[in-house]
């Protein structure tokens, strides 16, 4: 089955081994926990019934006491304690080994998304190869994130300093809703991404154009906007490669236009939203770290014309 569509960001609908797992074992402790309070629930209106009818004597008594007070209990948490590790053990590794492996870095606002083996670098767009274990290495640049797509796994945190090893396999091609799950500051409810996962070929084909470098501006305009992006403040804080601009600040935006999504899922990626980030984007996103860029409106137009040729 595949499914298409960011909005997919539920633990009910499960897409990977990791949250196949957990969303069983959440019925399970779901279907324990609320068979148990029926039980008690019973026992404490029979108590209220027996009392007044002083059936139960002291024998008797004891005797409902130790099976349902320490008995039952006993068994009920031996059992869910032995389905926890059972589920440590499943969730710990893959059943067999990663075939690639994803960096992924969290700064305030957004998610930094490297391919070691072949060059590529991204932001907010997780791809991976769909039905194939995936290794993730999750860290930080700043402050303590977390790493959470509902349908695909559980969350794990991005700490500063430390690197957490973990994995994740998609089994349904798709889209996968992707957020941060540790406040992390003012704009940390719009820290979103996303994972897409793709057949094999279309995966391969998107990770060898991620690793080329930018595209050579061709149009009067696009050669204003490189013009405009290297030589001025953009530069200091984006890399485009292949290019003098390799600020470390940002985003990469090499490939910026093969991007469906702009600052973490905030806004689409259009012509429109693209051009109003770039003049004043404190008022789409209040508290990023990237300044109002004053550009003429020339310049403006020149950059976004760049931008949107960097496919
Ligand atoms: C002081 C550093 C800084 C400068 C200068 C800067 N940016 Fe940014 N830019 C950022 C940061 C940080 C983000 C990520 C914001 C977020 O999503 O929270 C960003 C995000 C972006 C994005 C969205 C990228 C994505 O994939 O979501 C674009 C496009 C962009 N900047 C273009 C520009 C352009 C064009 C200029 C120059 C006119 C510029 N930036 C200048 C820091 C900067
Ligand atoms: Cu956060």
């Amino acid at each position: 089955m595949s499914r298409i569509g960011a909005e997919d960001h539920s633990t009910f609908s499960p897409v990977g081994p990791k949250s196949d797992f957990t969303t069983t074992a959440w019925w399970i402790l779901f279907a324990v926990a609320a068979f148990v309070c029926v039980v008690v629930i019973a026992l404490a209106v029979g108590a209220v019934v027996a009392r007044r009818r002083a059936t139960v004597h002291g024998g008797e008594a004891k005797g409902i006491v130790l099976t349902f007070g320490v008995v039952i209990p006993a068994l009920v948490l031996a059992a869910t304690f032995a389905l926890s590790i059972v589920g440590i053990a499943k969730v710990a590794k893959p059943s067999r080994p990663a075939a690639i492996t994803i960096d992924v870095v969290g700064h305030q606002w957004w998610w930094e998304v490297r391919y070691p083996d072949s060059g590529a670098v991204t932001a907010n767009e997780i791809h991976v190869p769909v039905g194939t274990p995936v290794e993730l290495r999750l860290t930080s640049a700043d402050v303590i994130h977390s790493f959470w797509v509902p349908a695909v796994m559980p969350k794990l945190d991005l700490i500063p300093g430390h690197t957490n090893d973990t994995w994740l396999t998609v089994d349904d091609a798709g889209t996968y809703r992707g957020q941060c799950a540790e406040y992390c500051g003012v704009q940390h409810a719009h820290m979103a991404f996303s994972v897409v996962a793709q057949p094999e070929a279309d995966f391969r084909s998107w990770l060898q154009g991620q690793s080329s470098p930018a595209r050579t501006p061709t149009t009067a305009a696009q050669k204003k906007g490189y013009d405009v992006f290297t030589s001025g403040s953009c530069a200091t804080c984006h890399t485009v490669r292949g290019t003098p601009a390799d600020g470390q600040v940002g985003p990469d935006l090499t490939h910026l236009a093969t991007r469906a999504k702009l600052a973490a899922e905030t806004i689409p990626n259009d012509r429109g939203h693209l051009g109003g980030w770039i003049a004043n984007s404190q008022q789409i996103k209040p508290g990023n770290k990237m300044p109002p860029q004053p550009l003429s409106p020339r310049d403006l137009t020149a950059v976004i014309a760049y931008l949107e040729s960097l496919e």
